[in-house]
């Protein structure tokens, strides 16, 4: 494999090096090829799914019992959750998940028990083309700022192109990871190929580093503290245009040639695939999912009306996520004012698509 090097990609790998924080990976043609790695050495990757699947099963249990073992209390849903908080909101799902409302939650709790656990969260984001240029730098100062403060963080950033990498000093306790991944050429699969990437990383990398992990869109930016409320075992974001909305107003799949349709009447909530996260093993399953059901529906010459949010939503019916995050956590600013939003954790950047666009 040639690896070309642009000088200023030259000085950033002399900046992380320097730095002794990130580690830098190359991606090229669907194979892992490390150009440097400076944390933890990587253990070997499983073949099969099934075979990661009982991997990442062990893992994750023997991760929890280790846990146990150093603190037998586990947190229970009262002791941190107000339901009642917000009445004029819904704050619990028909199976009984919270939806995290601002106030919903005591964060003094949350903090206590989780700095007794020493948590890493992951986040990963995708900043290919111009989506690299016009929203990278902001989104990553602002999560250095205000995503999980005073936990340990790894942001694994995936581009096109690492000599545009934003050179970033990031606060104490975050680390990140950066990964050149090819450029897709239909702006579709940019998007949903993110699933099959995501997965990748998981078994390559994110296993064996964090507890809990987000995948978010790069066009947001963070407004205040998004915090310990929302970890959980498989989280989803409500949708901010859709979530009073009814049901047969959601925007789902409804061509049943899709694997993502989900017929009318049917369903729970529209959940935004600009957010979604959990511990590795859930969000592996997840990705995996969508991104067979992406390919699925290539081999039947269709796609889902909204690509990887259409088969993220058929998988959440499916698979009911354990915590929702209120629009709040991912709150579009042009929908005006509403008394529902008290405080914004994250933002939409606004849509600009004759700057962005132009490059499928
Ligand atoms: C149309 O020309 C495009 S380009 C639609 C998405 C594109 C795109 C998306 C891109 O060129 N580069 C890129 O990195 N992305 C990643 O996919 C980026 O992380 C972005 O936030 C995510 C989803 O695309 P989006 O934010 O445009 O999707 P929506 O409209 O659902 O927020
Ligand atoms: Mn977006």
């Amino acid at each position: 494999m040639e690896i070309k090097m642009h000088p200023r990609g030259m000085a950033f790998l002399i900046f992380c090096l320097g730095s002794g924080f990130v580690s830098v990976v190359y991606l090229n043609r669907g194979d892992w090829t490390f150009l440097w790695m400076y944390r933890e050495k990587s253990q070997e990757i499983p073949i099969s799914k099934n075979q990661t699947e009982h991997w990442l099963t062990n893992w994750f249990n023997c991760r929890s019992q280790d846990t146990a073992d150093k603190e037998p209390n586990t947190l229970q849903l009262d002791d941190w959750f107000h339901a009642s908080a917000r009445p004029e909101v819904s704050t619990l799902t028909d199976w009984s998940a919270p939806i995290v409302w601002d106030s919903t939650f005591k964060r003094s709790v949350l903090e206590d028990y989780y700095s007794k656990r020493k948590v890493t969260v992951g986040l990963t984001v995708f900043a290919i083309g111009k989506y690299l240029d016009k929203y990278l730098k902001t989104f990553l100062i602002s999560a250095d700022n205000f995503f999980m403060v005073g936990h340990k963080v790894i942001f694994y950033v995936m581009v096109d192109d690492l000599s545009k990498m934003p050179l970033i000093e990031l606060g104490p306790l975050r680390t990140f990871k950066v990964f050149q991944v090819n450029k897709e050429s239909r702006w579709q699969d940019i998007s949903m190929m993110r699933m099959k990437t995501i997965g990748d990383l998981i078994e390559s990398h994110i296993k064996y580093e964090v507890d809990f992990m987000f995948c978010m869109d790069v066009d947001q930016v963070f407004q205040s503290d998004y915090g310990l409320e929302t970890l959980d075992e498989s989280v989803a974001q409500l949708q901010a245009w859709f979530y009073k909305a009814d049901k047969e107003k959601f925007t789902y799949e409804r061509d049943p040639q899709s694997t993502a349709y989900i017929p009318s009447m049917q369903g729970d909530y529209y959940y935004h695939a600009a957010v979604f996260g959990g511990t590795p093993l859930r969000v592996f399953n997840l990705t995996r999912e969508c991104y067979e059901g992406i390919i699925k529906d290539k081999e039947r010459n269709t796609e889902a009306i909204w690509h990887d949010e259409s088969h993220l939503n058929k998988y959440y019916f499916i698979n009911k996520p354990t915590k929702l995050l209120s629009p709040e956590y991912c709150w579009d600013y042009k929908i005006g004012k509403n008394s529902d939003i008290k405080n914004v954790k994250l933002s939409w950047m606004p849509k600009e698509y004759g700057e962005v666009r132009s490059n499928s």
